[in-house]
C-alpha cells in the first residue's frame, strides 16, 4: 500500500484529477493525505469537494486556514469575498456534508503505522510531537462544538498571542493554536511568531533572527522514531524544504504552478502543470 501527500488543492480539480492519474492512484491499495487549504481561491470548489467526499476513508485531510475560513463564511460571521470563490460551493446541495466533513476534520494527522505526520502550515517548534497532537485534539473539539466553534471562529482573525505559554487558556489558547496548525510560517528562537513575512531571505535570518519554522523545529531531531512532517501552506517556499524529515508539497498550483504529491514509501515527487487559474476561470463562467 503506498501513502501519497498531496498539497494544497485550493479548489484545482482537474489537476487533482491528473495527479490521481498520474500516480495511478488505485483506491484499492493506495491512500491519500492532503495537506489542507481543499478550498478557497480556486476554480472548482463544488468539483473538488465532492471528489474528496467520494474517496471516503482512502482519503484524509487536515484543516487550512482556507477551510476553516470557509466555514467563518458558511456562519455568516464574515462576508465571502470574490477572490475566494466560495459562493458556489455555499449555494451547493453538497454544502451539509462539506460542513460536516470539516467539522471533523483534524489539525493534525499521524499515520496509524508510517513515521508520518501531516498538518497544513507546520508544528510549533516549541512543542513536543505529544503536545502538538494534545493541542490539535483540544482544537478539533472546539470545532465539533457548535458554541464553542461560533466563537472560536468570530474571534480568530488575531495574530495575537504570538507566543505559546502552558498558561494560555479559552480563547487565546484555541487561536494560538489554530494559528500555528494553519498560518504559521516564520518564528524567532524564542518562539515568538511572526505573520507578516512569507518569504524566507538571508536578511530576516542573519538580521532579525527570523527562520522558517522547521529550522527551529524539534519534533524529529534525536528522537528513536523519526517522524516525517509534511505540510503545505507555504507556497512561497516552492520547492525549499524537501529534507529528510520536513516536506513542503504545496507548489502553488492555484497561483499557476504545480499540484505535487510526495509518496512516502519511496520519496519520490509527482507533479502535474497547473492549467492557470484564468483560463480555468473562464471555463467556469461559461457553466
Ligand atoms: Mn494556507
Amino acid at each position: 500500500m503506498a501513502t501519497y501527500c498531496i498539497g494544497d488543492l485550493h479548489a484545482c480539480y482537474n489537476e487533482f484529477m491528473r495527479l490521481l492519474e498520474l500516480i495511478k492512484f488505485d483506491p484499492a491499495k493506495d491512500e491519500i493525505y492532503l495537506t489542507g487549504d481543499l478550498i478557497g481561491r480556486g476554480p472548482l470548489p463544488v468539483q473538488t469537494m465532492q471528489a474528496v467526499l467520494e474517496l471516503k476513508d482512502k482519503a484524509h485531510a487536515v484543516l487550512g486556514n482556507h477551510d476553516v475560513n470557509f466555514l467563518a463564511v458558511a456562519a455568516g460571521i464574515v462576508t465571502p469575498r470574490a477572490k475566494d470563490n466560495l459562493e458556489v460551493l455555499l449555494k451547493s446541495p453538497i454544502l451539509p456534508e462539506v460542513l460536516e466533513l470539516f467539522y471533523h476534520t483534524p489539525f493534525l494527522l499521524q499515520h496509524p503505522t508510517k513515521q508520518l505526520i501531516v498538518t497544513h502550515a507546520g508544528i510549533y517548534p516549541l512543542w513536543e510531537l505529544s503536545t502538538a497532537r494534545k493541542m490539535a485534539k483540544e482544537l478539533s473539539k472546539i470545532m465539533r462544538d457548535p458554541q464553542r466553534r461560533q466563537v472560536l471562529l468570530t474571534n480568530m482573525y488575531n495574530d495575537s498571542p504570538d507566543i505559546y505559554s502552558p498558561d494560555l487558556s479559552g480563547l487565546r489558547r484555541w487561536r494560538f493554536a489554530l494559528n500555528t496548525f494553519t498560518r504559521m510560517r516564520l518564528c524567532y528562537r524564542s518562539g515568538v511568531l511572526d505573520f507578516k513575512n512569507t518569504a524566507i531571505s538571508p536578511e530576516l535570518v542573519e538580521k532579525d533572527g527570523l527562520y522558517p519554522w522547521y529550522e527551529l523545529g524539534n519534533v524529529s531531531k534525536g528522537k528513536k522514531k523519526q517522524y516525517t512532517i509534511v505540510f503545505g501552506h507555504w507556497a512561497a517556499l516552492n520547492g525549499l524544504c524537501h529534507r529528510p524529515f520536513f516536506k513542503a508539497i504545496d507548489t502553488g498550483c492555484v497561483w499557476g504552478d504545480r499540484l505535487s504529491a510526495w509518496c512516502f514509501d519511496n520519496d519520490k515527487f509527482y507533479q502535474v502543470k497547473s492549467t492557470g487559474y484564468i483560463q480555468v476561470k473562464s471555463q467556469v463562467s461559461k457553466v
